[in-house]
């Protein structure tokens, strides 16, 4: 049994298209907490985390907006969550991806205290490795990666706590990569899993190599979870739709394969717009999904055999 704590995450300021802010209300509608008190976890909604005050700040990229917001956030996410891993698994309700600067912060900061290395794995149709100083769109919900690698161009935001090393992150479902962060990916030690190895070799081996890895070193492992990681034919809620995305069984299977493996200690559920949803069939499979990183199966077998 393992003690969810829920954070909702209200951001929308990290890309430009209104609706974000509704996820944690969404998740709420659709038995986030129903679903892992179903599997016998202990669940404890802490609400929704409030940022402090937008200071202004001097920023040389014109493109960039909300940079003071996001800064507050990232400093409010940072504590909450390094708060919440005291006391069991932190589930970050978005909002979108930008709360990953304070989420993946948060983590970092816990980890250096628990004497523990901090592995990330990134489940995602864009790579997020801009910096402040390199995006074009001026979206800051794509550049959580950069800065958690500690990379130079973040100048107004608090520096993050302990970078994560480029060999301890790792990526599933990219088929959407910026030029810069194409650069950026090919001079660090990042995994990179996109559409292509994925069709090529399947999710399981790749996911096994990764958690082999996590598991070796006794790592903490946070998730990020985007929605667009999933094809936008099962979920449609999500701003930057990407088509090629990871299918239904896919996606259960890293779930069930993270659940297996018992090293998952922080979630991020990001992007979900539910303005944009179905009849709120995305928000329903986002939370399917954390049933299956929780523990849920059809058919429970003792033996891995078929
Ligand atoms: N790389 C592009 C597109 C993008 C990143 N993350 C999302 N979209 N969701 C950018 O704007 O940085
Ligand atoms: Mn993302
Ligand atoms: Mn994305």
């Amino acid at each position: 049994m393992t003690h969810c704590i829920l954070l909702g995450a209200p951001i929308d300021e990290g890309q430009r298209r209104p609706g974000c802010l509704m996820g944690p209300a969404a998740y709420r509608v659709a038995g986030l907490a129903q679903t892992l008190t179903a599997l016998n976890h202990s669940v404890e909604d802490r609400g929704d985390v409030i940022p402090g005050p937008a200071r202004p700040v001097a920023c040389t990229n014109p493109a960039v907006h909300h940079l003071p917001e996001v800064i507050a956030w990232t400093d409010a996410l940072r504590t909450a969550v390094a708060e919440a891993l005291d006391d069991g698994l932190p589930i970050i309700m978005g909002g979108d991806h930008a709360l990953a600067l304070g989420t993946v912060a948060g983590a970092a900061v816990h980890a250096e205290r628990a004497g523990r290395p901090l592995f990330v794995l990134w489940l995602d149709a864009h790579s997020d490795i801009h910096t402040v100083r390199t995006t074009t769109s001026g979206n800051l919900h794509g550049t959580p990666i950069a800065y958690a690698l500690g990379l130079p161009g973040f100048d107004p935001c608090p520096p993050f706590p302990h970078p994560v090393p480029g060999a301890n992150i790792c990526m599933f479902g990219i088929r959407s990569v910026d030029p810069a962060e194409h650069a950026a990916l090919l001079a660090i030690d990042i995994t990179v899993n996109d559409m292509r190895v994925l069709d090529e070799h399947g999710i399981v081996a790749p996911l096994r190599a990764f958690l082999d890895r996590v598991e070796a070193e006794n790592g903490m492992l946070h998730v990020s979870l985007d929605v667009d990681f999933l094809d936008p034919s099962i979920a449609p809620a999500v701003g930057t739709t990407v088509p090629g995305g990871a299918t239904f069984r896919e996606a259960h299977l890293v779930m069930e394969l993270l659940h297996e493996s018992g090293l998952v200690t922080s979630l991020d559920l990001v992007e979900l717009n539910p303005f944009l949803d179905d009849r709120g069939r995305t928000a329903k499979l986002m939370v399917d999904l954390v049933g299956s990183l929780m523990g849920r199966k059809v058919f429970d077998r003792p033996t891995r055999s078929f």
